[in-house]
């Protein structure tokens, strides 16, 4: 798909070949220019894909996003841990969530409706997803992964940049983010007991998640059983004048 895309003459290229290219120059910034510019681009689709959600449907299928680029400390403790030396070029090639995208959503139903409108933007290309949904981890994490590249334009040429994007409940979002508090504390060696109870807590937090689609579709149901009783009534009231 990504050779599709028209790029007016001008050369396309993979984010380490512009690194080597500029390394005298200061590549750190050229790097984080490039990651920043690429999130600026896929914030925009995901607003304009919201506002159109809202406008066509009238719902908003996105509770709220972020965006972050990771932090240089958090890079090199990636990449010692992958045993790569901490290099502008490893970090590029090994470190795929440098530019980061959360979004969160109410229903585990909208994580699949946003993926498939994410996937079908022609200039986005999906490298790779994983659906810790469908498979969580065994720690009881749960959220839909996508890497994706943007092409960047800039004046002389257009650079592939690559874009994690995570997608999960408010509910996921809430057990997350206390687990990576959590798992920070304990660099990882949590004690038993305390995985275990994060554990529960994830059964829990899907639980929820189950329990607020249903009851979202019942509210959904019952909407639409009021309105057609609501036209029925109606049309009698004319029928009978
Ligand atoms: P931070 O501080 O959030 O940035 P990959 O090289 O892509 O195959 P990676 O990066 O481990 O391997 O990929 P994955 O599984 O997509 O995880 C990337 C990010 O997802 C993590 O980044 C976390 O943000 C989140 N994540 C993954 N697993 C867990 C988990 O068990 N608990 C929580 N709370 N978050 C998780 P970082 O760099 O680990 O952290």
């Amino acid at each position: 798909m990504a050779n599709c895309f028209p790029f007016r003459g001008k050369k396309r290229k993979k984010l380490d070949s512009t690194i080597k290219f500029n390394e005298d120059i200061d590549s750190w910034k050229t790097v984080i220019f490039l990651y920043n510019s690429a999130l600026k681009e896929v914030n925009t689709k995901l607003e304009i894909l919201n506002d159109e959600f809202q406008h066509v449907h009238q719902y908003n299928p996105i509770e709220y996003f972020k965006s972050r680029i990771k932090t240089p400390e958090s890079i090199v403790k990636k990449l010692k841990r992958y045993g790569y030396e901490s290099s502008i070029d490893n970090m590029v090639n090994y470190v795929n969530d440098i530019a980061g995208i959360r979004i969160v959503c109410s229903f585990t139903s909208d994580i699949y409706r946003i993926a498939e409108m994410i996937g079908k933007q022609n200039d986005l290309t999906v490298v790779s997803v994983k659906d810790y949904i469908k498979n969580p981890k065994e720690n009881g994490y749960k959220s839909y992964h996508m890497l994706v590249t943007v092409p960047i334009f800039l004046t002389d040429q257009v650079v592939d940049t690559k874009v994690e994007i995570q997608i999960r409940t408010i509910a996921m979002d809430f057990w997350a983010s206390l687990e990576h508090k959590i798992y920070y504390k304990f660099e990882g060696n949590a004690p038993e007991y305390i995985s275990r109870e994060l554990k529960d807590c994830a059964d829990i937090v899907s639980m929820l998640d189950a329990r607020m689609l249903r009851l979202n579709e019942a509210i959904i149901q019952a909407k639409k059983e009021n309105r057609d009783a609501e036209a029925r009534r109606r049309s009698m009231q004319q029928a009978g004048s």
